[in-house]
């Protein structure tokens, strides 16, 4: 919204905005005592800015209470889409959202959203069945389907969800998949600025300091990032002119991102966990893990990165550093970790490739990747714990049990999960059996000594 809001304050238009949830909270009712007022508030050390978002008319939710009224609520929030003044869908969903398999970023057909959403289109429970369900109505009433915009992590996220959506569209409505690989315009973005989940804490120090509660806060860092897919069809909002990049080579600034930025976090946030580190300000604080995930970075992700302008690889790694010491926002380390199945391949799975396949150092990679399993095989032994969620947590616990507490087991049987991993993974040669050794290690709390010795063998 920030962008947005810089945008209508240059170039005023008819450019308002309308808030869907399909998940909890309920949008709506947390906004409409505010009238639809929020603030955003940029925090950095003691430094803090706060904005009141103006540009945001309303919120709709899906009701879950039930399945009528979540019916009869799917069908308000279609309707209101499919007016013809809708000219933008932008979405920020999870990279679960998608209901595709993240080794191949193909949709999943036996999802059980997608199942239902086959059955029931007009009453979908998934994104690509909202997305779908929105092109055939306008479709249907002779207008054109407004242009969809992914602002989230998963990579070539444009192109990923017209993928699924023309795979759910070959079930539900073949006749229209033409039309629909042609004319829908599903543009892909690089979005970057951390923005944990709002704590209570954080609503209460706001309320302290500005004499107003506001529900909605939402709290993130200073740094921005925004970079667009150029299509010329598309009639966007004068982002531009504001910050947003407009270009053809997104891709190259989502690769980047994702394993510079958010390799980072998810490497440092599993380890992190794993030694109870509660924030990732906590981590960043201890200075070796901090180095290691700086070193690792440096030395295995960044020489297979592309060049892109106006990005200096070592300062854009060493200001990644900068942003995740912030202790002023509260990026819990469980809330990176949550849904790591989705996140590990991008992130942590193909880099640790590509470093294989030019024959540059890949140990921090497959620290990182072992850590991932430990967590994994730490939460499917903890049936009851409710602090990181993950949709491959089902199958963590049904193979914990199978392995009977045995850490090699368990990995062996993880790593066919071909939804997860890649085959690769069993082919680069003592891959498996270097992750089951410092699995070992960690599970014997030896993080501090592994990243210590990698640190002592990577002296820069
Ligand atoms: C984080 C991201 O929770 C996560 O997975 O890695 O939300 C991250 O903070 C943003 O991508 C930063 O732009």
């Amino acid at each position: 919204m920030d962008f947005h809001e810089d945008a209508l304050q240059h170039q005023f238009g008819a450019w308002g905005v309308l808030g869907i949830n399909l998940r909890a909270p309920d949008i709506g009712a947390v906004l409409a005592p505010q009238e639809g007022l929020y603030c955003r508030q940029l925090r950095f050390g003691d430094e803090h800015q706060t904005r009141l978002i103006g540009g945001l008319l309303g919120g709709m939710s899906v009701s879950h209470l039930n399945e009528p009224i979540r019916r009869q609520s799917v069908r308000k929030i279609l309707g209101a889409v499919v007016a013809p003044e809708i000219r933008i869908v932008s979405m920020t969903v999870t990279e679960k959202g998608y209901c595709h398999a993240p080794s191949t970023g193909i949709l999943q057909e036996g999802h059980p959203d997608i199942v239902h959403d086959i059955e029931h289109p007009r009453y979908p429970l998934s994104v690509p069945g909202f997305v779908l369900e929105v092109i055939q109505m306008r479709l249907e009433l002779g207008q054109v389907p407004p242009t969809f915009i992914s602002c989230d992590n998963v990579p070539a996220n444009g192109n990923t969800l017209k993928n699924c959506v023309l795979k759910l569209a070959e079930q539900v409505c073949p006749n229209l998949v033409p039309r629909i690989a042609n004319e829908v315009i599903f543009l892909s973005t690089m979005v970057d600025r951390i923005v944990p989940a709002t704590r209570e804490q954080d609503i209460s120090e706001f309320q302290s300091w500005a004499g107003v509660s506001d529900a909605a806060l939402v709290v993130g860092e200073p740094y921005r990032m925004w970079v667009i897919e150029d299509d010329k069809r598309a009639q966007l909002p004068a982002w531009h002119e504001v910050g947003a990049l407009i270009t053809n080579n997104v891709h190259d600034y989502e690769l980047v991102k994702m394993r510079a930025v958010n390799g980072m976090q998810t490497a440092l946030a599993h380890l992190g966990h794993l030694s109870n580190f509660k924030y990732m300000s906590d981590v960043l604080d201890n200075e070796t893990f901090r180095e290691f995930g700086r070193t690792l970075i440096m030395e295995e992700v960044l020489p297979n990165l592309p060049q892109v302008s106006g990005i200096e690889p070592e300062d854009y790694v060493n200001e990644t550093v900068n942003r995740l010491v912030n202790t002023a926002i509260g990026h819990r380390t469980a809330q990176i970790s949550t849904d790591g199945s989705q996140k590990i391949r991008h992130r942590l799975l193909d880099p640790l490739y590509d470093a294989f396949k030019v024959g540059i150092p890949r140990d921090g990679l497959t620290i990182v990747v072992a850590a991932w399993l430990t967590h994994m095989f730490k939460l499917g032994g903890d049936a009851d714990q409710k602090e990181i969620s993950d949709p491959f947590l089902s199958v963590a616990i049904k193979v914990r049990a199978e392995s009977e507490n045995n850490l090699s087991y368990f990995i062996d049987e993880l790593l066919k999960e071909r939804t997860v991993f890649p085959k690769w993974v069993n082919e680069v040669p003592d891959l498996v059996s270097e992750f089951k050794a410092i699995a070992a290690q960690i599970w014997d709390q030896k993080i501090d000594k592994i990243l210590r010795e990698y640190l002592n063998t990577h002296q820069r």
